[in-house]
């Protein structure tokens, strides 16, 4: 190809070895890049790599390639640029979203790599787009790292005005390729909190007024007539309790009628009284999902979760029970300086919460992935963390246990114990919004026998702190391994 074209092409990198046929996740920061591009009257094309590859066809007429990656999709997105760069080495390569915003320095080094840009791009991609494809100079433009910059001429950039932001563009998607079932909606960005292991503590908190959401809900509802659940999907749903108590009425005044769900702090659910219990389960809240991560307190302490308690997460589990709404909660293992007590006094809180209330929807077990300039990441390099170098090395990273170099042998064989003891909690959505997500749960008659197995023997074992020795684990493996058909989970827990 000679020269470059006018359409800017935005790439949405994916963790997944091969496209999906059809997949839950929305590629929600290039369709919003894509809103301000169509507001701004520059054409744009979307290649979500979730469902599909990238081809020489997407880049006809191409002018500038935005790609967007977390730390998870770096090896799609390397193998993306690699193409555009073989078909026209002419065409700027802009990388963007969360990993490039937390670690530029090693992003913008790479040899496909243009500039980097920092922060939401809402407001001001359209503006740097037109520049490029006008053959401008868009030298010191806000947010854009380039190579030999310095990155304190370059701080993330942020929407101040969420209710300023253009309806989404649903029709550059291919429809039925997402999950029709499930309307998803983003209602604030960043987070009040500032715990240690994550991306948004570095991000303000900024809502949408509930006027502004209710225009969003009646958007997708136009798009997913035959949606069957809203799915609030940010960080941080509850932040701001009388935004909630407006949406929750209007909900009900405007007769949307679906149950919703959404993520909260432990703190946010153990500050509601009745009175809100009540209208959430009236405006059909059927799932709230909540970040425990730690049963030891001294954990909570370290990683900026200290005013969680156990105490305070056993309340909010009964206060779901009692008004019917589902509980997802999610922990975290594997953190430094975590002692054998640590991870056995977690063990015992999921214990206690599934037998308070039995129809938690889900525990999810997650080992520790420190992220670049998030508050731990420092501490973590200290304790030894075996970091991913270059970005090539973050595009082979699979967040690999043993990189934590802080944690002993016994120390890793029981985190690996408890994730596989934990794996029959993590039923995706059994009981209110069962059937709806791509990823079903198993029902084969073998699977379902090993999960009441597991679950019995993880409760006995809770009790007493047993995770050293888990030899059933073993033949789970071998069983996967040989037979292949027990469950959808991965082969390894965690190498
Ligand atoms: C919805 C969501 C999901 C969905 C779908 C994610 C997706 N579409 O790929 C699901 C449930 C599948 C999911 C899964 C996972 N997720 Co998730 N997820 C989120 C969540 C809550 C919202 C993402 C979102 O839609 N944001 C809204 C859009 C508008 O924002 P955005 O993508 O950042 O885009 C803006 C800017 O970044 C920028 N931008 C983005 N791309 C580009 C490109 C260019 C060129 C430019 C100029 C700008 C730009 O402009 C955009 C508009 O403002 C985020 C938390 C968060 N606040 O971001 C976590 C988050 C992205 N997830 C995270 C994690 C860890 C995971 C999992 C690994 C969880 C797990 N253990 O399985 C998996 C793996 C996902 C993967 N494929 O990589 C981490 C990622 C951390 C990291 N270092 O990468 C986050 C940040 C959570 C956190 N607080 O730590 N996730
Ligand atoms: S983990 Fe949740 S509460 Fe903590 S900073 Fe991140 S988004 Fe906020």
């Amino acid at each position: 190809m000679d020269g470059i074209g006018r359409i800017v092409l935005l790439i949405h990198a994916s963790n997944f070895s091969q496209p999906q046929p059809k997949v839950d996740a929305f590629p929600w920061g290039v369709l919003h890049l894509a809103g301000e591009l169509k507001k701004a009257g520059i054409q744009s094309r979307i290649v979500d790599l979730n469902i599909e590859k990238l081809t020489e066809i997407h880049l006809r007429n191409v002018g500038c390639v935005g790609i967007s990656t977390t730390s998870y999709a770096i090896g799609s997105a390397l193998q993306a640029a690699a193409l555009v760069r073989r078909i026209n080495p002419l065409i700027p390569i802009i990388w963007g979203g969360i990993h490039p915003t937390l670690d530029p320095q090693n992003t913008i080094q790479h040899p496909l790599v243009d500039f980097v840009f920092r922060g939401e791009g809402d407001d001001v991609f359209s503006d740097l787009c037109k520049l490029i494809l006008n053959g401008k100079s868009y030298d010191s433009f806000p947010g854009l790292v380039r190579k030999g910059n310095s990155l304190r001429d370059c701080p993330p950039v942020t929407v101040s005005d969420l209710d300023t932001l253009p309806p989404v563009p649903y029709e550059l998607l291919d429809l039925s390729c997402y999950n029709e079932k499930i309307l998803e909606v983003h209602t604030a960005r960043g987070c009040p909190y500032r715990c240690g292991f994550c991306y948004n503590a570095t991000k303000k908190y900024r809502s949408k007024s509930p006027e502004r959401i209710l225009a969003d809900l009646f958007l997708g509802r136009e798009i997913f007539s035959n949606a069957r659940i809203i799915v609030f999907n940010d960080d941080q749903f509850f932040s701001n309790l009388t935004k909630v108590q407006e949406l929750c009425e209007l909900l009900l005044r405007n007769e949307i009628n679906l149950p919703w769900v959404a993520n909260c702090r432990v703190e946010d659910i153990a500050r509601m009284d009745d009175d809100f219990f009540h209208l959430l389960s009236k405006s059909r809240c059927s799932l709230l999902k909540a970040g425990v991560e730690s049963g030891s307190e001294r954990i909570q302490e370290l990683i900026g979760k200290g005013n969680i308690t156990p105490e305070m997460v056993k309340e909010i589990v009964v206060r779901c029970r009692d008004y019917k709404i589902g509980l997802k909660l999610n922990f975290m293992i594997g953190f430094p300086t975590e002692t054998i007590e640590d991870l056995q006094t977690t063990g015992k809180l999921i214990a206690d919460c599934v037998r308070l209330n039995p129809r938690i929807e889900r525990i999810a077990v997650g080992a520790y992935d420190p992220y670049p300039a998030t508050p731990m990441w420092d501490f973590a390099l200290r304790e030894g963390y075996e970091a991913p170098r270059t970005l090539e090395d973050w595009g082979q990273w699979k967040g690999e246990l043993t990189r934590l170099r802080w944690l002993s042998r016994s120390e890793q064989t029981i985190i690996r114990n408890l994730l596989f003891l934990t794996i029959p909690f993590d039923k995706p959505y059994a009981n209110t919004v069962s059937g709806l997500w791509s990823r079903q749960p198993i029902n084969s008659s073998l699977w379902s026998i090993w999960k009441k197995f597991t679950r019995f023997d993880f409760l006995c074992r809770a009790k007493r702190g047993w995770f050293h020795f888990v030899p059933e684990r073993f033949l789970y493996e071998q069983l996967y391994s040989k037979v292949g058909v027990v469950s959808p989970l991965p082969k390894e827990i965690k190498k």
